[in-house]
């Protein structure tokens, strides 16, 4: 009898690695008849060993909105294997025609903030409106720390019972080069399958808020009510990129010091500028447990989304976020040629071991090592 971690198993993962090792984090399935019938479906299809599959039969099964070949499609997309690789990048091109149509929004936020639960209050809202809803996590430290930043293993239950919701964790990827890859491609392939609106988690610390903020049109940015003057660490940075500041947990007792707070980023707003041009960023306060809120923000992003659709710049930011998007791969491609590159590494730390030791000038260094990657490359 296969367990839930077989029908799971993406067929890249180490036969050996244990549960809790092998995936970022986990997403919890619903108790509903139509999961039974998706675990039943899964169960018959493990025991009969599935035929492989096509560039043709994934194309035709992401438009189609099967869930679990667009499942296999992502898993495709995050497989670090070479032959995975080339076919997910047919797949994608293929679908590249059926994408664009959803409205996309990046949520970031300290650990703690909400985020999670604020997307389990969003999402069931607009499922229940009849939008088709996908949920993806970039957090680039979940191959470090398991998933515990982003923790969603048992959040969303009650959005993961939608049929019309679709999550998927954050691919253990390592870097965050390949996990924003990973994602954007993902973000693509649910596009396809026809989801209408895609929320992005990711976990306000490092890199991540700009990798995020570049594949989205709108950026939710979640903080809490501040104890003081130093609003509880967040980067100034990170607001420079919102589009809304939202102050979660303005319920019970909290609800005023909430006010306080949002008043408290107005002011900072006011002489920051925004993050879109022609966009007031402004704050507002929700509570993800109430629900107070949270219909209220649904509305501010598609205020943004209609004024940007407007004025064509919603078309030229995408336009610009896909080249962005090329050079980061260009980038990371030039970083793994020349630093995975053993006839390189090599010699370049026994020169960086020099520098250190004081024998030889940061600057002889950089011509030493550019020799070396010269010759080794035959440029
Ligand atoms: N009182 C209150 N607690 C909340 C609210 N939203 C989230 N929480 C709690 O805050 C904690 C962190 O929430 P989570 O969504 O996991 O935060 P994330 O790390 O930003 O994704 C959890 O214990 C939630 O139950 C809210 O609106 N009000
Ligand atoms: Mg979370």
């Amino acid at each position: 009898m296969p367990t839930d971690y077989d029908i799971y198993k993406p067929e890249w993962i180490d036969e050996d690695k244990k549960k809790d090792t092998a995936f970022a984090s986990f997403v919890m399935t619903g108790i509903s008849e139509s999961n039974d019938a998706l675990r039943l479906s899964q169960q018959a299809t493990v025991a009969a060993k599935p035929p492989k599959m096509t560039v043709e039969d994934y194309v035709a099964g992401v438009l189609e909105g099967d869930r679990m070949k667009l499942s296999r499609a992502i898993t495709m997309v995050e497989s670090n294997a070479p032959k995975h690789f080339a076919m997910a990048q047919d797949i994608v091109q293929q679908l590249l025609p059926h994408t664009g149509k959803a409205v996309r929004i990046g949520i970031t936020g300290v650990p703690g903030a909400g985020k999670s639960t604020i997307i389990e209050a969003l999402g069931c809202l607009l499922c229940q409106q009849g939008h088709k809803v996908a949920v993806l996590a970039v957090d680039p430290s979940s191959s470090v720390t398991g998933g515990a930043i982003l923790g969603d293993k048992t959040r969303m239950e009650q959005l993961s019972r939608e049929k019309n919701a679709f999550i998927r964790p954050s691919p253990a990827g390592g870097t965050l080069g390949g996990v924003s890859r990973k994602s954007r491609e993902t973000m693509l392939l649910c596009e396809a399958a026809g989801y209408d609106v895609i929320l992005v988690e990711t976990v306000g610390v490092g890199q991540s808020e700009t990798t995020v903020r570049s594949m989205v049109d709108f950026f939710l940015v979640v903080v809490l009510t501040g104890a003081g003057d130093d609003l509880q660490g967040v980067k100034k940075g990170v607001i420079e990129l919102a589009d809304a500041i939202l102050v979660n947990k303005a319920d019970g007792d909290n609800k005023t010091k909430a006010l306080v707070t949002r008043a408290d980023y107005e002011q900072i707003l006011h002489y920051l500028r925004p993050a879109t041009e022609g966009w007031t960023t402004k704050a507002y306060t929700c509570s993800a447990y109430t629900g107070e809120g949270i219909p209220e923000i649904w509305d501010v992003a598609m205020e943004y989304i209609n004024q940007m659709k407007g004025t064509g710049q919603l078309e030229s930011r995408r336009q610009q976020q896909n080249l962005t998007w090329v050079r980061e791969m260009t980038d990371d491609y030039f970083r793994n040629l020349i630093y995975k590159n053993p006839a390189i590494a090599q010699p370049r730390e026994a020169i960086e071991n020099r520098v250190l030791d004081g024998s030889l000038a940061p600057t002889k260094a950089l011509s030493e090592i550019v020799a070396v990657i010269e010759s080794s490359l035959k440029l």
